[in-house]
């Protein structure tokens, strides 16, 4: 057994912490998945009145079957309520509720036995984009946030066979969201993720990191956390496989910090090796599979486990191939992430959000490194505290589920954000709290280019907070034809590394023509083949994620028999057939790969 080592640096304060339990998916308890009964509510009649006052017993949240007459008899579900599957998106499930943004009930009876002695909590997923969550009538919180998991506390709350879930979904667009109005995405609203009950003991592990410490290939070291009456006391980290124990007493928080040396065999794309990583306290015992490398920079490179590595990567949005929808399935997850190694790819950048679960935990066995992002996309309220303040929540967010996937490399910031000092400071802020939270991985962000003439200067002030510089660029479609791509040089101020985090062009599958007709596959192709033979002429170019693995639904994209909602920068079309510049990024993928 090694010897715990209380690490000397400050925790992770209560205060700085989301409480969100840890690896729900291997907790006791019962999914609420399947069909929940649901309402259409675009006048948000179900929770306020008709002079705008909120409706005293929650309205439509009472979760009634209504009975009586007058409003009392409107205000509730009938068995006839129609259904709708839980996790999805409620706009691919229905023709009249593709393009609704809004407001929509959801209303799920489960029958609950009794547990004494231990806790409940409703687990949620994601429920894009506002949610208010009631239980048997009592509302038990509120979340904000499209993409990343919420918890509310229900034990106490629950009564031995009949309960009443109620969620009001409110998906509608504003200006001071994360992300804001505008996007380059569909807004799929609705109970997008799994849903559970989850079931702990009273006092129970609520959430752990475990990773390598920053720097070392063989010290792992990290923290439990214990929520309950009986938080302070003995936590135990174990890697049977690598024969290593640890045991660390909890602080008055129910904070605990380890460190301990373990010989290990290093995740890597060719070697995705985890770990089962058990953590025990008291009565609770929770396993998870863990895999354990270092990422770093030194100068204009990325090293993983020390090693140069150039990222081939491609970004893929949250959008299930062949029925469209957000992903919530480890098979669309497979199908996804297949395609992506099938490409030659060892890093997806999972844009524009954070993904579901599933991709995280199956890019870890698979072997693809990761980027994955806030929505801090395009034009965010910069000056205003409280859009700050739901970035810095999501990220919180994003970063206490997935700290522990060894895939994740790089945590992203922003996406194309204008500058300005507002701005700068905003990404800034953020940059510092990702530190915080994770300073074992690094930071990026996808800056916009400043382009004179035919060379891109990446001198972005953002550029001084991260460790990844990261440049969306698309010479050949939005700035200049194919030629120009031959013609461009990129310049830095900063030593750091650049992945191009975006490139590429758009045309329906199947559409052709020479190439030097936009909207055709030939088009597309040439744009790759000239990026591609560009790249090697960047020197401090570490990584490029294509733009994009399939194509998926956008209501900017107006082009009739062309684009028709769409945006067809795919490598596949959102049906999974291969365009041509599949196999132009792929050849230069296997020959990066040496392969
Ligand atoms: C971008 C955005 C991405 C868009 C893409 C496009 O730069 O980051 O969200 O979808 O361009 O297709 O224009």
């Amino acid at each position: 057994m090694l010897a715990a080592l209380l690490a000397a640096s400050a925790g992770p304060a209560r205060s700085q912490q989301v409480e969100l339990i840890q690896n729900v998916s291997a907790r006791a308890g019962q999914s609420l998945n399947g069909p929940w009964q649901f309402l259409i509510d675009p006048y948000d009649a179900g929770y306020v009145d008709f002079h705008l006052n909120p409706l005293k017993d929650g309205g439509l949240g009472a979760g009634r079957e209504p009975g009586g007459i007058g409003d009392k008899f409107e205000l509730g579900f009938l068995p006839a309520a129609p259904t709708l599957q839980v996790p999805g998106d409620w706009n691919t499930q229905l023709p009249e509720l593709l393009w609704y943004e809004g407001i929509l009930w959801y209303r799920r009876e489960f029958t609950y036995s009794a547990q004494p002695g231990h806790r409940q909590f409703l687990w949620f997923g994601a429920a894009n984009y506002r949610a208010i969550v009631f239980l048997n009538g009592e509302k038990l919180g509120e979340h904000e946030g499209g993409f990343t998991p919420f918890q509310f506390e229900a034990t106490g709350k629950l009564k031995p066979g009949r309960n009443v879930v109620v969620v009001r979904v409110d998906d509608s667009r504003h200006p001071d969201a994360i992300p804001p109005t505008m996007t380059d995405w569909f807004n799929y609203g609705g109970l997008t993720r799994d849903v559970r009950l989850v079931d702990v003991p009273e006092t129970f592990v609520e959430d752990y990191f475990v990773q390598l410490e920053k720097g070392s290939q063989r010290r792992v070291s990290g923290w439990v956390r214990l929520n309950g009456p009986r938080a302070r006391g003995k936590v135990t980290v174990r890697i049977p496989e690598a024969g290593a124990t640890v045991e660390a007493e909890t602080d008055a928080n129910g904070l605990a910090h380890f460190s301990f040396d373990a010989t290990l065999s290093l995740w890597s794309p060719d070697n995705p090796k985890l770990y089962e990583v058990v953590v025990e306290a008291g009565t609770d015992r929770v396993a998870d599979r863990i895999g354990f490398r270092t990422i770093s920079v030194s100068g204009s490179k990325i090293l993983l486990n020390g090693k140069p590595l150039f990222l081939r990567g491609v970004a893929i949005h949250g959008e299930a191939p062949f029925r469209s929808g957000r992903v919530y399935s480890e098979a669309d997850a497979r199908t996804l992430l297949d395609w992506a190694k099938d490409l030659g790819c060892n890093y997806v950048r999972l844009a524009h959000y954070p993904h579901d679960e599933v991709m995280t935990r199956l890019a870890d066995r698979m072997g693809l490194l990761v980027w994955s992002e806030v929505p801090v996309y395009w034009a965010v309220q910069w000056e205003n505290q409280a859009a700050y303040a739901k970035a810095e929540r999501m990220l919180t967010e994003m970063i206490t589920r997935d700290k522990n996937r060894g895939s994740i490399a790089l945590w992203s910031v922003a996406n194309e954000t204008p500058l300005g000092d507002a701005r700068t400071k905003f990404l800034a802020g953020l940059a510092a709290k990702v530190r915080e939270l994770d300073s074992t991985r690094l930071v990026t962000a996808a800056t916009l280019p400043h382009t004179s003439g035919n060379t891109t200067t990446i001198d972005d002030p953002l550029g001084q907070y991260l460790d990844v510089l990261g440049l969306n660029e698309y010479i050949g479609w939005y700035d200049g034809g194919p030629d120009k791509i031959d013609a461009m040089s990129y310049a830095t101020p900063y030593d750091k590394p650049l992945i191009m985090s975006e490139f590429g062009a758009e045309t329906p599958f199947a559409s052709h023509g020479d190439e030097n007709t936009p909207w055709t596959e030939e088009y597309q192709a040439n744009v790759y083949r000239r990026q591609v033979a560009m790249f090697n002429r960047v020197p401090f170019l570490s990584g490029t994620s294509a733009w994009i693995l399939m194509d998926f639904r956008c209501p900017r994209r107006f082009l009739s028999g062309i684009q028709d909602y769409y945006n067809r920068k795919g490598l596949l079309s959102d049906r999974g057939q291969k365009k041509q510049a599949f196999y132009v990024l792929r050849d230069y993928y296997l020959e990066k790969a040496g392969k």
